[in-house]
Order: structure tokens, then sequence, then C-alpha cells
């Protein structure tokens, strides 16, 4: 049976996006720049500093900024978020994600987080999750951000778990090539256009069940 779940955060525990889109939008818009929902999809599982450069290229700006400049837009944008991510609560986790952290725990499957965000620790413990996680990240720690696999192959090192005994979970194209490259098992979660290089596919996390991981496992 596997012996590690290595979860991505926003998209699959909790969903976040929604924040992070609105305080990018707030940055982007003093600087002229306009976004849009479908663009947003490109920024999920991206780094702060990824997606700074993304939304700047977007809007033809690319060489415009001083690194100082750059590093004020990321603090920005950041502070903006930290009050958005202030209303977190145990109701923003997404359905069935609780129960399955339980049936991990009974099951004795390692638990590890895998999300690019900074802000990890600071959400799961608004969410009150935080005391499930055997392990996670710090994405500061990391040479290269997701689509790079490093980030799952830390979980794994971090559990001294084989990542080929090991599944990840991820909403975001970037992170499926990223768990992919790891060599871990991928399950996606959400549409199958944007995740379809996912060796498994559920539409939401209602169907992200321990009985359905092990199915998917033992298929
Ligand atoms: P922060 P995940 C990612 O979280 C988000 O999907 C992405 O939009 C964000 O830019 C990234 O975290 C960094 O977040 O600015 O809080 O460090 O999906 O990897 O859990
Ligand atoms: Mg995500």
């Amino acid at each position: 049976m596997f012996q590690t779940i290595i979860f991505d955060l926003d998209g699959v525990i909790t969903d976040t996006a929604n924040f992070h889109f609105k305080a990018w939008q707030s940055l982007a818009e003093k600087l002229g720049v306009y976004l849009t929902e479908d663009f947003n999809e490109h920024l999920k599982g991206v780094d702060r500093t990824e997606s700074l450069s993304r939304i700047l290229s977007h809007g033809g700006l690319k060489h415009s900024f001083s690194k100082e400049e750059l590093i004020t837009f990321e603090e920005e944008k950041n502070n903006l978020y930290i009050t958005l991510i202030d209303q977190v609560s145990p109701e923003n986790i997404l359905p069935g994600i609780e129960q399955l952290l339980n049936d991990l725990r009974s099951n004795n499957v390692k638990i590890g987080l895998a999300s690019a965000s900074r802000n990890a620790p600071k959400i799961l413990q608004n969410l009150g999750l935080y005391d499930y996680f055997d392990t996670i990240v710090d994405p500061s720690k990391l040479k290269k951000g997701k689509p790079a696999p490093e980030i799952f192959e830390t979980a794994c090192q971090q559990l001294n778990i084989h990542p080929k005994d090991a599944i990840g979970i991820e909403d975001a194209y970037s992170g499926i090539q990223a768990i992919n490259d790891s060599k871990m098992l991928s399950v996606g979660i959400g549409d199958l256009n944007i995740l379809k290089d996912a060796d498994y596919i559920l539409n939401n996390t209602c169907l992200l069940t321990f009985d359905k991981l092990l199915e998917i496992w033992n298929n």
C-alpha cells in the first residue's frame, strides 16, 4: 500500500486562489495591467516571484522595473493577501478533506504538504488542520519551484519515504508535472483538460476518499 500522501494546499485542501487573484489584480491595476480569470489559471501552483514575472510579461512590462521595485510589488501583493487569508476558518476546508486526513491517520499513512505558498503554515493553522501534517516543505528553501519535482521529492525525503511509495495530489498543471517528474503517482483534482497528464483525475474533493486512493493504487 502507499506509505504517504503529499498534498498540495491551494485548490486541494482549501481554495485561496481567489484571494491570490484579488491581491494580484489590485497590484496589476495600479500598473495598468488587466488580469482575467482565465489568465489566473497560469498562476496556480506557481510561486510568488514567478507569478509576478508572468503578470508583467502579460502586460508587456517584463523589463520595466528594477529588482528593488519587483521586491516591493511582491511585498505589496503579499500584504494584501495576508489580510484576505485572515478570514480563512475551518469552514473553508474543501469537502471530504478532513475525513480523508482522519482516515489516513488511522491507517498509519504519513501526511505531507508540498505547497508553493510561503503562507501555507498560517493557512493550515486557520483551517485547524496543522496538526495532521507529519511534514511541511518550506518552499523558500527550494532551488526550483513547481513544475520542477524538487518540492515533492523534498517532502518524501523529509518523511524518509521513496517517491514510488507515495501519491501526490494537485489541482494545477504545474503541480501535476512536478509530481510526475518526481515518480510519485499523481492524482489531479479538477478540470480534465488542465490535468490531462495526471495518472488519475477526480472532478472534486468529495470524490477523494481513502477507499478511492486504495482503488487507484491497486489498479
Ligand atoms: P505565496 P499551492 C500556490 O499554492 C498558489 O497556487 C499560487 O497561486 C501562489 O502564487 C503560490 O502558492 C505562492 O503563494 O505568495 O502565499 O507564497 O497551490 O502550491 O498550494
Ligand atoms: Mg494548488
